[in-house]
């Protein structure tokens, strides 16, 4: 009997605790006014097949954070579901010859019940699955709205084309440029397709960011970055021989007189016009076209440009500049046409020493514009040599100057063969211009174009309005219909929702609702004539945007109902930081939109984000006659380690023969080297898995699973349990009684309520898990330590054991119920409150003191905290080791460091 209780069986353990909370519905939550409600959501699953360690840690630590602020008394809400549309069912279903529901829900089913094995706190009543037409129809309806509202709308834009399989791909099914399946070289091609203003809102997003100060910061500037203001100017140049100017925009007007020459991009209309009559220029932008657009490929592709024979008119000096087409031009930023200025921005610079074009200096360093001062004020014997010099540069070449002019010469010369200066500075051999810095020069030219009709101030944003549209089939239907008569009309709100066919044959990769004409005829809800049902989907980012407030409203005929208003924002979200711009961008967007349609009240969804850190693992292989890799699993490999618990070898089981060691890498399938979860808890248990993976590394770095690790977690729990259980064989014990405790006993006592304090700070405000799981484990040790089996002694004992189980139950809650009930509390862990420390056991009463005579360590004191001068005197001459060495002798002095030393001057 005995000795059962002395093992821990954890699969028996994680089973009953388990039944006790689905069977008590532990987790389901209502709206309580009463309560601070604590919205805890970590990103939902795509349900691809099995769980993998990435979904076992961004879990583990939602339902960390759910488990402590429940016992801190909140009212926590941590609901799960599925981002169930998306292209591998798709390829599943093609691979597989099965439908893609019906994968997708039998996955569904697979990683809902290993969620289930972990233990998580979830309030399972509130599962959804984002490809039921019971969720999209909302998503259906919110675009009606925004499409009424003038906020979604359809124009062309560019796809990849497969012209084998006639279809258009994924930007993940284009691999260098050809087609996934076929090998086919991928077309562009333009198709209409719907977008969702977001640039609408760029203002909100940007701004939005400074008012969540518990986001990461890493997170706000890719966002930042994302969105892109920039503040600049439109300037017209003339163009000789046309009427209507040429517009550029321009972040620099500053440099506005050392444009040399202008680019525009190659859809330009002007270079379209001009091509007409110039094959080689339209030879060059059918080549452009080519080449996807993406900004990415712009900013790395080789400069290249074709000169359009055009000219356009400076809009200050009157010169003739060349106009150029070229490829890292953007026809969809700002207005397609840039003013090149070459001395002062690298790609111009790059651009005009490829083609031989003019580069001028206009802006200088201080050092310089010092330089040129000097200059100028021996030249003129000026008393405003600034402008003396500076306006009339060309002064310096006759001036005996050499070091001044020296300065200035190899910074003009620097820029010319070196590369663009592309500092602010201030402004040179720009006329009226001269000796303005670049906030004088913006403003200046501002006022003075502006005024003559020649350009205006303009806010840019780099980010792009949402395109919606994919022609996939696997997605939310778009909810709108073509009439020849009317053309595009929203389905209206009551026949919605538009339900997507789940029981379906794919013939290839073409969607089955394209291939089907009786799913695509429809009579046009405006006019009543024949119509064709739009056949494109949603980008599955739309179903992930607004899933967090469905979960506040389960079974509500709207979108959401009052119940959000309880529930959100979301008190901390948790996910991976790949979804730090896009995901992030929509979920904030979606929000707004949603608050914009009197949904919800707040401003942004959430209001902590953590974003947690890849899972990574060694990868092994062997190489073929070919030298192609074979990544061998972890699970199949036996590693040899040195003392130093260094990898030195690795044998495949199977065979017994060494397996080459391909390096750390994050788990995934191409490296075969995913570490299954399931394995790991059947042959440790959840609560191993789960302290390990937040032992291993702090949350947001990367976490590198060992098995090793994993085996020192599970002798930890182990030894918890055989130590609890020790304990409580004892005979009983009473109460602690603080006036009765000795100093051991005192430090045990400390040390168990200092470690409350630290593990409290650890998972509230640092959410640093690994180092409160340290501490207890530093608690665990102490008590091993303390063989007091005294009655007080007993008691402490039992107030450590109290306190280290309070302390992991949201890391190990399966053991955590079990060892709870067995320090004999009838009352259920869950709904025990989280441990205070107790100010008088963590006050130090006592010091304790080094004392050395003649500056030589001799003994120590122990005194209280606030011990007089005369008290710590005596009881330094009164300490054992230190008699021997004052006998006989005078004491001349006595030092007191409080807190530290006591030195006796003897002498
Ligand atoms: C002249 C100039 C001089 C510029 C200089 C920069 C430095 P951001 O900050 O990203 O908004 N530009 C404008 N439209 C463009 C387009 N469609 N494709 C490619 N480049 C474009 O960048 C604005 C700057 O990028 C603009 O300012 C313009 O070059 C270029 F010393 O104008 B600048
Ligand atoms: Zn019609």
């Amino acid at each position: 009997m005995q000795e059962q209780e002395n093992l821990y069986d954890p699969a028996a353990v994680e089973a009953a605790a388990q039944k006790f909370w689905n069977e008590s519905r532990a987790f389901e939550v209502k709206e309580d006014p009463s309560k601070p409600k604590f919205f805890c959501l970590s990103m939902l699953p795509y349900p691809s097949g099995a769980l993998h360690m990435g979904h076992v840690r961004n879990y583990t630590i939602g339902d960390v954070i759910s488990r402590y602020q429940r016992m801190l008394g909140k009212n926590v809400l941590q609901p799960m579901g599925w981002d169930a549309f998306g292209l591998p069912a798709e390829n599943a279903a093609i691979k597989n010859n099965t439908a893609p529901a019906k994968w997708t829900y039998a996955n569904i089913d697979h990683m809902r019940a290993q969620l289930k094995t972990m233990g998580y706190a979830i309030d399972w009543s509130r599962e959804f699955a984002t490809c039921r037409p019971d969720y999209y129809v909302h998503e259906q309806r919110m675009f009606v709205r925004l499409f009424k509202k003038g906020l979604a709308y359809r124009k062309n834009s560019v796809v990849n084309w497969d012209p084998v399989d006639q279809t258009v791909l994924a930007n993940e099914q284009v691999i260098d440029g050809r087609g996934w399946r076929t090998g086919a070289l991928v077309e562009r091609r333009e198709i209409p397709q719907w977008f969702l203003k977001i640039t609408d809102y760029a203002d909100q997003l940007l701004d939005g960011l400074d008012k969540l100060p518990g986001w990461p910061d890493a997170v706000k500037t890719m966002q930042r970055n994302w969105i892109g203001r920039s503040e600049g100017l439109e300037i017209q140049f003339g163009v000789e021989g046309e009427s209507e100017p040429l517009t550029v925009f321009t972040t620099r007007p500053d440099t506005l007189m050392g444009v040399t020459f202008l680019s525009i991009a190659p859809e330009h209309p002007l270079a379209l016009q001009a091509a007409k009559t110039n094959p080689k220029l339209s030879a060059f932008i059918e080549e452009c076209r080519h080449v996807a657009a993406s900004e990415a490929v712009v900013e790395t592709a080789e400069k290249k440009g074709v000169e359009t024979g055009l000219h356009a008119i400076h809009p200050i000096s009157g010169e003739k500049l060349p106009i150029w087409v070229a490829n890292f031009v953007l026809m969809g930023y700002g207005t397609g046409a840039v003013m090149a200025v070459p001395g002062h921005d690298e790609r111009d610079w790059e651009f005009a020493t490829k083609y031989d074009l003019l580069i001028k200096m206009v802006i200088v360093s201080d050092a310089v514009r010092d330089a040129i001062r000097e200059l100028g004020r021996e030249a003129e014997g000026n008393q405003d040599p600034m402008s003396a010099a500076l306006g009339q540069s060309r002064a310096i070449d006759v001036v005996e100057a050499p070091s001044a002019l020296s300065i200035v010469e190899d910074f003009e010369n620097k820029i010319i063969t070196d590369g663009a200066y592309t500092e602010y500075g201030t402004v040179v051999n720009s006329g009226e211009l001269d000796g303005k810095n670049y906030r004088e020069a913006f403003d200046y030219l501002a006022e003075k174009l502006q005024r003559e009709g020649k350009g205006a101030k303009r806010i840019n944003y780099r980010l792009r309005d949402w395109g919606v549209s994919r022609q996939r089939y696997w997605g939310c239907p778009i909810p709108i219909v073509y009439c020849p008569k009317c053309d595009a009309v929203p389905v209206p709100e009551d026949q919605l929702p538009v339900v997507l066919p789940e029981d379906v044959q794919f013939m290839g990769v073409q969607s089955p609702i394209k291939a089907d004409p009786n799913w695509r005829k429809t009579t046009c809800p405006q006019c009543g004539g024949p119509a064709e049902r739009e056949t494109d989907t949603f980008d599955t980012f739309m179903e992930s945007s607004w899933y967090y407030a469905r979960y506040t409203s389960p079974g509500a005929k709207t979108q959401v109902d009052e119940r959000a208003n309880y529930w959100l924002p979301v008190d901390q979200y948790i996910g991976g930081i790949e979804h730090a711009i896009l995901h992030l961008l929509y979920f904030r967007f979606y929000h707004k939109l949603m608050r914009d349609a009197g949904l919800v009240h707040s401003d942004e969804p959430a209001t902590n984000l953590l974003c947690q850190g890849m899972v990574i693992a060694e990868t092994f292989y062997r190489e073929d006659a070919n030298g192609n890799r074979d990544w061998i699993n972890p699970a199949d490999v036996e590693i040899q380690r040195d003392d130093k618990a260094r990898i030195v070898g690795a044998i495949l089981k199977s065979d017994g023969k060494p397996v080459q060691i391909g390096g750390i890498e994050k788990m995934s399938k191409s490296k075969n080297n995913g570490v299954d979860p399931q394995a790991m808890v059947s042959k440790f248990g959840a609560d191993t898995v789960r302290l390990f993976s937040m032992f291993a590394a702090p949350p947001e770095h990367s976490l590198d699973w060992r098995e090793a690790g994993v085996e020192g977690m599970a002798r930890f729990l182990r030894r918890l349990w055989r130590d609890l259980h020790a304990h409580v064989a004892q005979p009983d014990h009473p109460e602690v009684d603080p006036r009765m405790l000795n100093a051991t006993q005192k430090t045990l006592r400390r040390q168990i309520h200092e470690t409350i304090a630290k593990v409290s700070d650890d998972y509230g405000r640092r959410l640093s898990f690994n180092t409160a799981i340290a501490a207890v484990m530093e608690l665990l040790n102490a008590v091993g330590k303390f063989d007091d089996m005294s009655d007080q002694g007993g008691a402490v004992r039992h107030e450590a054991f109290e306190a280290i189980v309070l302390l992991l139950n949201p890391i190990t809650p399966h053991i955590g119920h079990a060892l709870w009930a067995a320090l004999g509390h009838t009352e259920p862990v869950i709904d025990v409150a989280w441990p205070k420390a107790d100010p008088a056991a963590l006050a130090k009463d006592a010091v304790t003191l080094a004392v050395q005579v003649n500056g030589k360590l001799r003994g120590q004191i122990e005194v209280a905290v606030n011990a007089a001068r005369e008290e710590i005197e005596q009881a330094a001459l009164a300490d054992e080791g230190v008699i021997k060495f004052v006998a006989g002798q005078t004491v001349k002095k006595i030092i007191i460091v409080p807190g530290k030393i006591v030195n006796i001057v003897v002498g």
